[in-house]
C-alpha cells in the first residue's frame, strides 16, 4: 500500500476510535467532535499531490489536510495549507486569517502541521483569530523531547499508569499497539513534541540487537509523518554486553568500530533516527570512567559516530559518588573542568535541579556556569516526587521557576508520564503535566494560567465557571503539595526506595547515606537544614555571585531555599517574624488546608464534569487530603523529637501517633502507583 494512503486510512482508524467510547480520557486534550460541516481544505503546493502516492516526507500535510477535514468547522473560509520558503522555519509557521481565507505556511511540512493543530486549539479553546489577524509562531527550542523510563520487559521506571505502550515480556507488541501509538504520536505533535525516547536511561544492551532495533524502527515508522523522531537510550558497556567485543573503553579500536557499525546499521534502517540518551557512571550505570576515561572521551565517541548521520547525543550530568559530603556539589565539580570540550553533537542533558526531580529544588549551578556547551534541561513530568498519579499536582509553576530563568534554545526532555492505562497517565487531571511540558518547551513565556486554561477547555469543561474554579485549583496544587510534603527548602525526606510518602526517619543500616533522608535534613538538638553556605559544603559558590550572596545569608535566603542552604537553629527568628518551629508548623498546616479545600472544590466542580472522570479524581483528591495529613504528622511529630518544642497553639492537634507512622512501610514494587486502600487514614 503507498505510504500515504497508510497513513490516512490509520488517522481514520484512530479517530474512529475517539468516536467510540465514553469520556475515559483516551483522547487526552484532541477530544475534539467531529464536524459534518467540515472546511474545504486545499493544499497550494503543486509538487504535494492531493491524493496518490505521497512523498513521505510531505506526510505531516496529508496529516494536517485530514485533521482540519474532520474538526474544523466551516468558517465561511477555504483554508490553503502551503510549504513556503519565505514561511518561518524551524518548525514554525504562520496562520492567516483572511476575510475569505486562512492560510497555513511553513518553510517545512512539520510546520503546517504544527498550524494546524494551533488553529484546532484556537478553536477548542474559543479564540479563533479575528478578521484579517496574522498569528505567527515558531518553537523556542529546537530539541523537544520525552524521555521514556520503559523497560524493554514492559515495566516503566517510576511509571504510574500502567505498563509501556513500547515494550512488552510478551514480546513484540508494535502492531498490536499502532493504534496508540499513533494517538500518541498525534497528541504529541499537537503541541509540538519532536523527539521521543523510547527506552529507559538505565538501559538494557539488549535495546541494540537486530531484533529490538527492528521494533524501534516499526515505531519510527508511525511517529515520523507526525514530525517526531526517535531516540534511544544505550548502554554504555553494549559492546561488551553484546559479546563480540572484550571491552567498551571509548578509545579501544574495536569499541570504535563497534559503535560505528552499530550507528550504521541503526541509519540503514531509521534514517531519521535522532540520536543516544545516555546516563554514564551514575547510579551504577556502565560509563567511560570504568576504563580510566572521561566523560568527554565517552560522549565524544558516540558523537563521532552520530556525525556523518546528523545525530545528537545527550549525555546525562546526573551524577554522585556514594561518599560525598554534598550530593547537590557533584555534576557540577565533574562537569564544569569538560567546558568547551564536547563535540558540537553533544548535549549536555541536565535535571532542574542540583539534586533530584524534588518537589522543590533551586536551579541546577550548572545551567549558569557551562557557557561553552550545549545543555537542555531535563524536566520529571511523572510524579516520583510528587505523589505519584494519586496526588493531582500540576506542575507548569514549578517547571516556569526554572524555565524562566534559564536559556532553552537547545532543547528540553521530559521524563514521560505515559502509560497504557486507558487515560494514559493515571489520572486525568495530571495529563495536563504533559500537555503543559509541551507547550512549555515551545513557548516558555506561556503562563501557566493560560497553559491549564488551554487544557481545561480541551478536555474537562468550556464553561466559563467551570474553567475558572478547576485552572484555579490546578495553579494552588504544586505549592500546597510543597507545603505537606517539604516546606521551606527541605528536600528527599520521602519512604526509601519507592519515594511514596514521608520517612523523614529512614536509615536502615547498609543503605547509602545519601540515598537516606536524615543525609539531607540534618534535623539535630539545635535545629534542621543542610549548610551548603561558604561554611559549610559551599554549594553555593556554584551560582553566579549575585545568587550565591542571596543564598549564603540566612536573612537573604528566599524562605522557599532556608533550609537547603541553611542550618537553622529551632527558636532562630526568621525575616518572618516567626522561629523556625512555629514556620515550620504553620507552613505544614498551609499545605493541609489547601488539600482539604481542593476536595471541597473538586465537589463545587461537579456539574461541569462527566461522571466517569469526577468520581475517579473525587477519590484521588480525598487520598490527597489524607495523605497531606499523614505527612504533616509524620513530618512535624518526627522533627519535634530533636525540637522539643510544642506545636503552636493555633495549630490542629495530630491525627496520627508517631510510632504508628514509623512502624509502617508501604510494600510496593517499583513499577507500580501506590495502591490507595493500603495508605495510613
Ligand atoms: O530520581 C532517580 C530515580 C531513578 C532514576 C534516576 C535517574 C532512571 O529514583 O529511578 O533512574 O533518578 O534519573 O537516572
Amino acid at each position: 500500500m503507498k505510504f500515504y494512503k497508510r497513513v490516512a486510512i490509520a488517522t481514520l482508524l484512530v479517530l474512529q476510535v475517539i468516536g467510540a467510547h465514553a469520556i475515559d480520557g483516551y483522547d487526552l486534550w484532541l477530544r475534539m467532535p467531529m464536524v459534518t460541516d467540515g472546511a474545504k481544505v486545499t493544499i497550494d503546493n503543486p509538487q504535494i499531490p492531493e491524493t496518490g502516492n505521497f512523498d513521505p516526507q510531505f506526510a505531516p500535510i496529508a496529516i494536517s489536510r485530514s485533521e482540519l477535514n474532520t474538526f474544523l468547522h466551516n468558517t465561511g473560509r477555504d483554508v490553503h495549507l502551503a510549504i513556503d520558503a519565505k514561511a518561518p522555519a524551524d518548525d514554525g509557521f504562520t496562520i492567516k486569517y483572511g476575510a475569505n481565507r486562512i492560510d497555513i505556511k511553513s518553510a517545512s511540512a512539520v510546520g503546517v502541521l504544527y498550524g494546524a493543530y494551533h488553529l484546532l486549539r484556537l478553536q477548542q479553546t474559543g479564540h479563533l483569530p479575528k478578521n484579517g489577524q496574522t498569528i505567527k509562531e515558531r518553537p523556542m527550542s529546537k530539541y523537544r523531547l520525552l524521555n521514556h523510563w520503559d523497560n524493554l520487559n514492559g515495566t516503566i521506571e517510576r511509571g504510574f499508569a500502567g505498563r509501556s505502550i513500547f515494550w512488552s515480556s510478551k514480546g513484540d507488541i508494535v502492531d498490536e499497539n499502532s493504534a496508540r501509538i499513533q494517538l500518541y504520536a498525534r497528541a504529541n505533535a499537537s503541541i509540538g513534541i519532536n523527539g521521543t525516547v523510547l527506552n529507559n536511561v538505565n538501559a538494557s544492551p539488549q535495546m541494540l540487537t537486530s531484533e529490538r532495533l527492528d521494533q524501534v524502527r516499526r515505531i519510527a515508522r508511525i511517529l515520523a509523518p507526525y514530525g517526531i523522531k526517535v531516540y534511544l537510550s544505550v548502554n554504555f558497556a553494549s559492546p561488551r554486553a553484546l559479546g563480540d567485543v572484550s571491552t567498551a573503553d571509548p578509545l579501544d579500536p574495536d569499541v570504535i568500530r563497534w559503535w560505528g557499525n552499530k550507528v550504521k546499521e541503526i541509519y540503514d534502517a531509521i534514517p531519521n533516527f535522532g540520536g543516544f540518551l545516555v546516563k554514564a557512571n551514575s547510579e551504577g550505570e556502565p560509563g567511560p570512567q570504568d576504563f580510566g576515561r572521561t566523560h568527554v572521551d565517552g560522549a565524544n565517541m558516540l558523537a563521532d559516530a552520530l556525525k556523518p548521520y546528523g545525530g545528537i547525543v545527550m549525555w546525562r550530568a546526573f551524577v554522585y559518588a556514594a561518599d560525598s559530603p554534598d550530593r547537590a556539589n557533584q555534576a557540577y565539580d565533574e562537569f564544569m573542568p569538560f567546558d568547551g570540550k564536547f563535540r558540537d553533537n553533544v548535549i549536555l542533558q541536565v535535571k532542574n535541579g542540583p539534586v533530584d526531580f524534588q518537589p522543590r529544588e533551586p536551579i541546577h549551578p550548572l545551567f549558569f556556569s557551562m557557557k561553552r556547551t550545549k545543555v537542555m534541561p531535563e524536566f520529571q513530568i511523572t510524579q516520583e516526587y510528587l505523589g505519584e498519579s494519586v496526588h493531582s499536582v500540576y506542575l507548569a509553576p514549578m517547571w516556569k521557576e526554572v524555565t524562566d530563568e534559564i536559556d532553552m534554545s537547545v532543547g528540553v526532555a521530559g521524563v514521560s508520564n505515559v502509560g497504557n492505562s486507558q487515560n494514559w497517565c493515571g489520572n486525568d487531571l495530571i495529563q495536563a503535566n504533559w500537555y503543559a511540558y509541551g507547550r512549555l518547551a515551545w513557548n516558555k513565556r506561556l503562563s501557566s494560567k493560560q497553559i491549564a486554561d488551554e487544557f481545561v477547555r480541551q478536555t474537562f469543561t468550556k464553561e466559563d465557571q467551570g474553567v475558572q474554579t478547576l485552572t484555579d485549583l490546578m495553579l494552588a496544587t504544586h505549592e500546597a503539595c510543597v507545603n505537606y510534603m517539604m516546606p521551606m527548602g527541605i528536600h528527599h525526606i520521602f519512604a526509601g526506595g519507592h519515594h511514596y510518602g514521608p520517612e523523614p526517619w529512614y536509615a536502615p543500616r547498609g543503605v547509602r547515606v545519601d540515598w537516606t533522608p536524615p543525609y539531607y535534613h540534618k534535623a539535630d538538638a539545635f535545629g534542621m537544614g543542610f549548610d551548603r553556605t561558604t561554611k559549610g559544603s559551599n554549594n553555593v559558590s556554584q551560582y553566579p555571585k549575585k545568587l550565591a550572596k542571596l543564598y549564603n545569608n540566612v536573612n537573604t535566603c528566599p524562605e522557599k531555599y532556608l533550609l537547603w542552604f541553611h542550618h537553622v537553629g529551632w527558636t532562630q527568628k526568621l525575616p518572618c517574624g516567626e522561629t523556625l518551629w512555629d514556620r515550620l508548623c504553620h507552613k505544614y498546616d498551609e499545605g493541609v488546608r489547601a488539600a482539604e479545600g481542593f476536595v471541597r472544590t473538586w465537589e463545587r466542580l461537579k456539574p461541569y464534569i462527566d461522571e466517569e472522570r469526577y468520581e475517579a479524581l473525587r477519590v484521588k483528591f480525598d487520598r490527597q487530603a489524607k495523605d497531606a495529613w499523614w505527612w504533616r504528622d509524620a513530618c512535624l511529630l518526627y522533627f519535634q523529637t530533636f525540637s522539643k518544642l510544642p506545636f503552636p497553639q493555633d495549630c490542629p492537634p495530630v491525627r496520627h501517633d508517631l510510632q504508628t507512622l514509623m512502624q509502617y512501610h508501604l510494600r510496593m514494587d517499583n513499577y507500580t502507583a501506590a495502591p490507595i486502600d493500603q495508605l495510613p487514614d
